[in-house]
């Protein structure tokens, strides 16, 4: 096949990586839709891609994962960088030397009886001053039609790429899915990329976790922009201006719930609106003004589907009934569509589980769905898609915010006093395990900006990062810092807040903040809505005022806790800036008074 382009430095890392794994036929990867089509129905020879129902989902795909591969490995994730130290305390290391020569030594001559397909893609639309290109080549058709809708693939990218060297090395090999022989390795000084015996999503679409965040996040702290785990909302109120939010959560969060979020009816008929510019990852960069702006790099959407539904997320429901595929559902026979938990209250009785097992969903006593299962959805089907969305320049950032699940510790929502006060609200950024996850619930995972898996160096180092990029800020221009927690709960264990679309009350609270005209209340931790400034109309019966005075409320004893749980945090720090160390003893002193 006719290579597509003459780029010296793509051509010779592709002839040397065709030497290593041995392929019988290469693909490059144009962007057609002629060809897509053509690797779906190989897809389909294969056994890899079963074709739904034309009529109720077009262009729709099921897959299923190896039963031992269903999920991203940390513990397999590794940082490559060249000392230990350079990786950090938070991350998996290993020799670049060392792992370059493991991991070749397991990808030798495994694309033996198998197609080299070479995806060029680009993180961004193409030719935007934001995007990033990047070339995965992998065996894996999955992975092919999953970067088609999760990137910008094809021959225009090479065309944007043209003689620059300037691009991410990826290579997938899915050997023989062995979980003793997984690796999922960043070489962040390189630019490269290697992950071996797995075929699922996070570990192999390496466009996402691997490049967009882990790779990304170093060439950002080496060129002075940020890559974070952050989704990008656009709120719409009834003045008709639209200001933008970037917010991180950890996993299980609701983060896609709040980017495609709906307002209450009251909200809605007034005027607000919510657009979803990203769901899962934002690069920003200081704009021509002075204010910092957003991109989301990506051009899909890859969706947990347990809990997806007409009433958590319509919108992220309504993306997934053209063109997506779908991981580890089940598969309901009677009608030849999808069904996971949470979907309604219908499953189905004839149907297989996600494992491709016969199904009864009425009687089985086991989940049909994977809890991690997938759906891989196109940007441009989300009917709250921002017009944005394309826009090379990205979006203005008013506010950050961060948040996780704390049952009785951070209230409601709070701000930060000033840029460094925030970069501290962010890296302490922690959340309670849920039963969704395998062992205790309630303990507190820390995971700094929702960036532990996913930062691609020293932690102490992207704090410091944060901080730097303050200096170069106006405070006046400077995104305002928020903490959210839509997840107390009271002494019987029930969440005090609703939730979901009610949440815009608080984003409408913030960016009254950001524009100067909400009042708050200064505590120990920073500032508070009093209970006026939370509208509560709609929501009679569901919240009292008693309830949003106990939701937004601090108490001190419960922050002294947490300021020795932060403090053994820290200690792990050998690069703590000086700067978050003084925050703390702050804090320290603000609580004990
Ligand atoms: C994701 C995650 O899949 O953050 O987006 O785990
Ligand atoms: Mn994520």
């Amino acid at each position: 096949m006719e290579k597509l382009t003459t780029n010296k430095s793509v051509l010779d890392w592709i002839e040397d990586k065709i030497a290593l794994v041995k392929p019988d036929n290469i693909v490059w990867i144009d962007g057609s839709e002629a060809q897509i089509e053509a690797l779906r129905a190989e897809g389909m020879r294969t056994g890899e891609m079963i074709k739904l129902n034309e009529e109720l989902l077009p262009d729709c795909y099921l897959h299923r994962t190896a039963v031992n591969d269903v999920a991203r490995v940390e513990a397999r994730t590794f940082i490559c960088a060249p000392t230990k130290e350079e990786a950090g305390p938070t991350n998996n290391w290993m020799d670049p030397a060392e792992a370059y020569k493991m991991l070749y030594d397991i990808a030798r001559d495994s694309y033996k009886g198998r197609t080299m397909y070479i995806i060029p893609y680009s993180m961004g639309p193409v030719g935007s001053k934001f995007s990033k290109i990047g070339i995965e080549l992998t065996d894996s058709i999955y992975v092919v039609l999953n970067m088609a809708i999760m990137t910008r693939t094809g021959k225009a990218v090479l065309d944007a790429l043209g003689d620059s060297n300037d691009w991410v090395r990826g290579l997938h090999c899915k050997c023989q899915i062995d979980e003793e022989k997984r690796y999922i390795c960043q070489f962040p000084q390189d630019n490269t990329i290697i992950s071996v015996n797995s075929g699922y999503g996070g570990n192999v679409l390496l466009g996402k976790k691997c490049f967009a965040l882990r790779i990304a996040s170093y060439q950002g702290k080496q060129e002075g922009w940020q890559a974070e785990h952050m989704l990008i909302l656009g709120l719409q109120r009834p003045d008709g201006k639209i200001r933008y939010i970037c917010a991180a959560f950890p996993s299980a969060c609701g983060k896609t719930n709040l980017a495609m979020l709906i307002p209450p009816e009251g909200y809605y008929k007034k005027g607000y609106r919510v657009w979803c510019v990203g769901d899962d990852i934002s690069w920003i960069r200081k704009g021509p003004d002075g204010r910092l702006y957003a991109i989301n790099p990506e051009n899909g959407f890859f969706g947990v589907a347990p809990g997806t539904n007409e009433k958590s997320n319509p919108n992220a429901l309504a993306s997934t009934r053209q063109g997506t595929i779908f991981t580890n559902v089940a598969h309901n026979l009677d009608n030849n569509t999808v069904w996971w938990e949470g979907l309604d209250k219908n499953p189905p009785e004839n149907a297989m589980d996600w494992t491709g097992k016969p199904w009864n969903g009425k009687t089985s006593d086991v989940k049909g769905a994977h809890p991690n299962s997938r759906f891989t959805a196109p940007a441009k089907n989300c009917p709250c898609i921002s017009s944005e969305f394309e826009n090379p320049d990205g979006v203005p950032i008013s506010a950050f915010v961060f948040g996780g699940r704390r049952a009785k510790l951070a209230p409601l929502v709070y701000q930060s006093r000033d840029w460094n006060h925030g970069v501290f609200v962010g890296s302490i950024v922690a959340s309670e395990t849920t039963a969704a996850a395998a062992g205790a619930v309630g303990v507190v995972r820390r995971d700094p900006m929702a960036m532990l898996p996913f930062c691609g160096y020293n932690m102490g180092d992207y704090w410091q990062h944060w901080i730097d990029i303050g200096k170069t800020l106006d405070p006046e221009k400077a995104p305002k810092m928020f903490n959210v927690n839509w997840f107390r709960k009271d002494a019987d264990g029930n969440f005090l807040w609703p939730g979901f679309g009610d949440n815009l009350r608080v984003l409408d609270w913030i960016i009254d903040r950001c524009e100067g005209t909400a009042d708050a209340e200064e505590t120990a931790i920073g500032f508070v809505p009093r209970k006026e400034d939370i509208n509560l109309e709609g929501l009679e019966g569901v919240v009292s005022d008693a309830q949003l005075e106990e939701i937004l409320s601090v108490d001190n004893a419960l922050w002294k806790d947490e300021v020795a749980g932060i403090e053994e945090f820290y200690a792990k720090f050998d690069r703590l800036p000086p700067v978050l160390k003084a925050e703390l003893e702050d804090l320290k002193a603000r609580v004990a008074e």
